[in-house]
This record gives structure tokens, C-alpha cells and sequence, in this order.
């Protein structure tokens, strides 16, 4: 009975005897706990999605650019069991976010904005309505909830408890999905949420492979896992900065998406004046140089010469596509709720997001061939040149994000650069893998004993055990379920 769960983790997880026994302790105390929750009852399934870490190629998902992730054994796991009616109920193991009970039919009105039980909401809504589970006949479920994913430090914790939220409605329902189609669905039913995120959090964690990256291209989704090379490592450090993506952060992150939106029909219109072209694109991967038959830095001249590079109002970004305010605002401005994305005082910085998207696309390029290449110090250089471009002109950086940097590079880390979406959350570091140990010490006393002690005004989270803020990424499978029969 025991062996089944122990084997199930062993190969979920590749670690050591040690570290083995402590995720079986994990997942039995989390079954004991349904069995305390759920009046005695023995759960039927376990499910599990892991977060990620991405190496490179930031906010290039949502324009069709590829991405460069790995998982990290960090997880929601979802202790469940089906439903005779239609109800989902779901407890956390964390009394921090409270029992949450919905029912599995359309229409699935959320929660309160910020209301954890929105996530799982997001993968029911998505799934009935993609019609993938019949809305009238859907089974629902019960399950303890519990995560090991940092919150709101840009790993992607939301995605993962979609992703598990998503696997345990399907497994109640005995129903199987391809993870390439699941995934993309889930992309788009994340949205439900409020922010207008890509695809790279729901692919990798339904999709890696034990210690790999994995190289993913989007519209239509393809995945390449890639080996690391040897004797490097990558270590997070969480700058203990929040950022959740509500209020300001998710208008941060939507102004940027909306961003490239208006870049995209800048870029068309530019592209038709100079060629002719009459071009109809979704993203701006649509008008990469070698979707249209150019060299990319032709495209970058015709869109520096035609738009130029400070910001633009609403009314010059109107000018240059030819159209009234009202019919941009409405055309590519509107977010998914359908309210409208207000026009930042400062203008829209298109240029400098154009440039940062285009550049970002080309550096995942040119890491694939590092990575391959085992090129411990070139993947570490374009880490760098990453981050540069995500603080200097996609601007989602901050102070503590820097200091966590720069303390990084002069500790070794042959790169180190924010991860996620940015604005707080966490940096990545490539460092050599006999230097960790010291890397950690270091990290240790520059930031968490030095920096965050002295800047005492700014408000960091507090943290219990030091492994959760600073850790090696060991990439563990995707997402999946089995039966915890054999484990009761
Ligand atoms: P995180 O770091 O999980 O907030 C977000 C988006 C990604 C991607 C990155 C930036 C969601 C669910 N995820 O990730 O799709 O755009 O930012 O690269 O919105």
C-alpha cells in the first residue's frame, strides 16, 4: 500500500531517499486530512501540478514568442474524490484561505476579485464551456487542497492550481484530455480571472519532463524539452516583494499586453506603407521578420521611422492607424471583462515594449543553442541581457528585484534575472553547481540577513523556513492524477 505512493512520488519527484520520505509525509498527511474533513470518507484520486521557474523569454508568451521554463518541486496537490451531484467543494490545507463550495453548471459566476476558489472556478468555467464535460450532467467533487508554490512571486502558483483544479474535474468525471489541447484551453480559461496572461504556466506544468526545460512555441502549441547543461544550476531567490496580480500589478501587466496589442497594429500598418503588404495579425509573432520573408532589423527601422520611439497618446497611436479614439479604445484596448484599459498618463511606451518583446524572442532563440551547446556562460550572458531588456524598457522591475541581482552576479551566478511576470516576485540565477552551496550562504547574508534588515520601511513578506526563499529548481514531471486506492 505504502509502495504505491512512494513509487508514484519517486518518479514525480527524482530525489533522494530523504527528501522522499518527506513528500510521502506530505501527501499521507494530506489524506488523513480529507478523511477528517470528509467524514471518514476515503479519498479516490490524487492529483498534482507543479509550478515553474522560466529561464528566459519573458512576457513573450501572449505574442506568440517562445518561452523557455522548467518545473520546480514545488506543487498543488489536490486530494479528491467524486461527486454523486454537482458540487464542488474545496478546503485548503491552509486556514489562510477559507472552504469554497460551487456547483458545476453554467453559467459559474465568480467570487469575490482575489478569491482563491476563482481559480478553480476559471477550470470548471473553461471545460463546460469548451463543452468537453456535458454542463448538465457534469459530476462534481471534493478535495483538500494543498500547496507548496510561493504565492504571488511570479511561480505561477495560480496556474498550477488551474491546472490541478482542471485535472480533477476531468479525473471525477472520467474523462481523458490531450495535454496540448488542455493546455491551451486552460490558457484562455485563466482569463476568467481578470488578467490577460499567456500560455507558458499552463503548458509547462502540464507538460515538462523530469530535469528538462522546456523550449515552448505557441499558436499552436509545441514543446521541446531540453536538457541543462551539466554542472550548472538554477537557484531562486524571492526578493520577498508581493506581487499579486490585483489592483495595480494586473493593471501593470494588462497596460502591457495592451501594449503590444497597439504595437501590433502599429507595426501592420507601418509594414503596409513601406511594402504594400496588407497584413491581418493577431500578436506581434505574426509580423516577425521571418513570418514576412524580412530581415528583422529592417522591421525594427520601418517601425522606429514610422512610430518613433518616445511614448504615444491615444490620440497619435489614432493618427498613425487612421482611426477615431473611440473605435482604438474599443478595437484594442478593451480587456476581458470589458472594461477598458485607461490610457496611461505617461502615454503608451510602444517602442520600448516592441523592442523588449522582439529582442526577448530572439535571446530564447539563442539560448536553445546555449542550452544545447552546454554553454553554461552564454546562457548565463543572455540571462543577463534578459533582464536588462525587462528592466529598461518593459519596466517590471524594482528596487529589490535589482539589489537581489546585482548581490547574485557578484556571489558568481553566471546570469541572474528576474522571473515571471516581475514587479516582486523572484530573480533566477545560473550558477556553477559546486559553487551553490556557497551561492546560498552568500544570498543569505547580503539580502535576507543584510538588505531586507536595513531597509526596514519597505514591507516584505515574512517566511518560516529560509528552503522556501532560497532553493536549487529540480524540474519535476508535469501535472497529472492517479487513484489513491492503494494508498489508504
Ligand atoms: P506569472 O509569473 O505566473 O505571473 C505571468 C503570465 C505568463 C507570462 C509571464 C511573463 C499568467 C497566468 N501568467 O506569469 O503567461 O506572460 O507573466 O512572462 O498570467
Amino acid at each position: 500500500m505504502q509502495r504505491n505512493l512512494s513509487e508514484e512520488l519517486r518518479r514525480i519527484y527524482n530525489c533522494s531517499p530523504d527528501e522522499l520520505f518527506l513528500h510521502t509525509a506530505r501527501y499521507e498527511r494530506l489524506v488523513t486530512l480529507y478523511r477528517s474533513r470528509f467524514s471518514g470518507q476515503n479519498p479516490a484520486f490524487i492529483v498534482r501540478a507543479p509550478g515553474r521557474v522560466n529561464l528566459i523569454g519573458e512576457h513573450t508568451d501572449y505574442n506568440g514568442y517562445p518561452v523557455m521554463p522548467m518545473t520546480i518541486d514545488r506543487d498543488v496537490v489536490f486530494i479528491l474524490g467524486p461527486r454523486t451531484d454537482s458540487t464542488i467543494d474545496t478546503t485548503n490545507e491552509s486556514l489562510s484561505f477559507e472552504r469554497r463550495t460551487f456547483n458545476a453548471r453554467l453559467p459559474v459566476p465568480p467570487f469575490e476579485q482575489g478569491d482563491w476558489g476563482n481559480y478553480v472556478k476559471a477550470a470548471v468555467h473553461g471545460i463546460l464551456e469548451a463543452d468537453w464535460i456535458d454542463a448538465k450532467k457534469a459530476a462534481g467533487f471534493q478535495a483538500v487542497v494543498g500547496g507548496t508554490i510561493p504565492e504571488s512571486a511570479g511561480l505561477s502558483s495560480s496556474s498550477a492550481l488551474v491546472v490541478a483544479s482542471a485535472l480533477a474535474f476531468l479525473t471525477a468525471n472520467g474523462k481523458e484530455i490531450k495535454r496540448e489541447p488542455l493546455a491551451e484551453l486552460l490558457a484562455r480559461a485563466e482569463r476568467y480571472v481578470g488578467s490577460e496572461g499567456g500560455g507558458m504556466d499552463q503548458a509547462v506544468s502540464l507538460l515538462a519532463e523530469t530535469g528538462k526545460a522546456l523550449k515552448i512555441d505557441f499558436f499552436p502549441l509545441r514543446t521541446q524539452p531540453t536538457s541543462l547543461p551539466k554542472n550548472l544550476s538554477f537557484v531562486v531567490c524571492n526578493s520577498l516583494i508581493r506581487a499579486p496580480k490585483s489592483e495595480s500589478i494586473r493593471y501593470a501587466y494588462n497596460r502591457r499586453v495592451i501594449e503590444c496589442r497597439l504595437a501590433t497594429a502599429l507595426v501592420a500598418k507601418a509594414v503596409k506603407e513601406c511594402s504594400g503588404k496588407d497584413l491581418h495579425p493577431t500578436r506581434l509573432a505574426d509580423l516577425s521578420g521571418e513570418k514576412l520573408g524580412l530581415e528583422q532589423r529592417t522591421i525594427d527601422k520601418i517601425v522606429a521611422q514610422a512610430i518613433g520611439e518616445k511614448p504615444l497618446s491615444l490620440k497619435e497611436i489614432s493618427h498613425h492607424l487612421g482611426e477615431t479614439t473611440e473605435a482604438v479604445q474599443k478595437r484594442l484596448c478593451t480587456l476581458r471583462d470589458g472594461s477598458m484599459l485607461t490610457e496611461p498618463p505617461e502615454g503608451f511606451k510602444i517602442w520600448n515594449r516592441y523592442k523588449h518583446v522582439v529582442t526577448e524572442a530572439h535571446r530564447v532563440e539563442l539560448a536553445v543553442g546555449a542550452f544545447a551547446a552546454g554553454d553554461g556562460s552564454a546562457v548565463g550572458d543572455l540571462m543577463n541581457q534578459s533582464h536588462a531588456s525587462c528592466r529598461d524598457d518593459y519596466e517590471i522591475s524594482c528596487p529589490e528585484l535589482e539589489a537581489l541581482v546585482s548581490i547574485g552576479r557578484e556571489l558568481g551566478a553566471l546570469g541572474a534575472r528576474l522571473t515571471g511576470a516581475g514587479f516582486g516576485g523572484c530573480t533566477v540565477n545560473a550558477v556553477p553547481s559546486n559553487q551553490v552551496a556557497r551561492f546560498v550562504e552568500g544570498v543569505t547574508a547580503a539580502y535576507y540577513h543584510g538588505y531586507v534588515r536595513q531597509e526596514k520601511e519597505r514591507r516584505f513578506t515574512s517566511y518560516a523556513n529560509l528552503h522556501d526563499v532560497i532553493f536549487v529548481c529540480r524540474a519535476t514531471t508535469g501535472a497529472g492524477a492517479w487513484p489513491s486506492r492503494g494508498d489508504r
